[in-house]
């Protein structure tokens, strides 16, 4: 585990300066050890809210050409883009694998555009098919795919304790090749309960779960779920930048990782809203139900 503040990376032209920002990073190890830098650092991040920091980031200049986004037009009620997303449906096996508690469907209460451009994925307390809650999961997998380039969404997330959104890819191979040899990449992941920090992960052999390499951002004087923000990566051979509203936060490289890169093929888009599982544990009494997120856009570029 290491704290930094500020994450600069060298090189020429662009020149981001954040103000008021002030970056948390944790390596995971272990789900115990991650509790207790949880911890940890909430109190740093207390004690730290009240500073003003300014860091200075100097990025490599990349230059991208826009290859695919969905921008969520459409009539309220309508259901997202057939030609760009399909669903999960179900319960998944073990909960989607995290022991999560949502039935995911397709139907409009659970993930609709609003009609002024946004996808409303939205997580109900309701009794459904078995379950205790039900949400919706879109991706593209089968649909689009790409290895390497800049994937950005905006999103505004959901909160509540035991609320689990997510922008994330998984390898499209993962049929051939399950998960984790496949790769997962997480762009965005929150817990509702922490509604100042957002995680960025990849998910590998020998590293998945709770030994993924993470690292979590934190907002000192906002919260994630009052606006909306843009979360992204960018990722080429050997490297995975990830940002919050364009401020680098990790960067990952086949050195910070503690098996094989699996980051060198075509991954697909999902976004979903989970209930329950092993990264937010349950919802409580005291989480307001329904909880929605709502995405702008996603963006899919190439580097020129
Ligand atoms: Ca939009």
């Amino acid at each position: 585990m290491y704290i930094s503040i500020g994450n600069i990376i060298n090189t020429k032209s662009q020149v981001l300066i954040v103000k008021k920002r002030i970056m948390i990073s944790i390596n995971i190890k272990s789900r115990t050890s991650f509790l207790k830098i949880v911890s940890f650092s909430m109190v740093l991040f207390f004690l730290l809210s009240s500073c003003e920091k300014e860091a200075v980031q100097t990025l490599p200049e990349r230059e991208w050409t826009l290859v695919w986004s969905d921008d969520f037009n459409g009539a309220a009620g309508a259901s997202p883009d057939n030609t760009k997303w399909s669903f999960d449906i179900g319960t998944g096996n073990n909960g989607w694998g995290n022991a999560e508690l949502q039935y995911y469907t397709s139907r409009s209460s659970n993930v609709q555009l609003d009609g002024t451009g946004k996808l409303v994925i939205t997580a109900r307390s309701e009794s459904f098919s078995g379950a205790g809650f039900t949400s919706a999961r879109i991706k593209t997998k089968d649909l689009y795919a790409q290895a390497y380039g800049r994937f950005e969404a905006r999103i505004k997330t959901p909160s509540g304790p035991g609320v689990w959104p997510a922008f994330w890819m998984l390898g499209s191979n993962i049929d051939a090749t399950p998960w984790p040899q496949c790769g997962e990449i997480d762009i965005m992941e929150q817990r509702g309960q922490q509604p100042s920090i957002t995680y960025g992960s990849v998910h590998g052999p020998g590293y998945s779960g709770g030994n993924a390499k993470t690292k979590a951002y934190g907002l000192t004087n906002g919260r994630f779920d009052t606006d909306y923000h843009i979360y992204a990566i960018e990722w080429g051979e050997g490297y995975i930048d990830y940002f919050v509203d364009d401020f680098l936060y990790q960067r990952i490289t086949p050195e910070d990782v503690t098996g094989q890169w699996v980051y060198d093929h075509p991954f697909f888009i999902i976004l979903n809203v989970a209930v329950g599982g092993n990264f937010v544990g349950f919802p409580t009494s005291g989480t307001p139900f329904p909880q929605s997120m709502y995405v702008d856009y996603v963006k899919v570029f190439k580097q020129k």
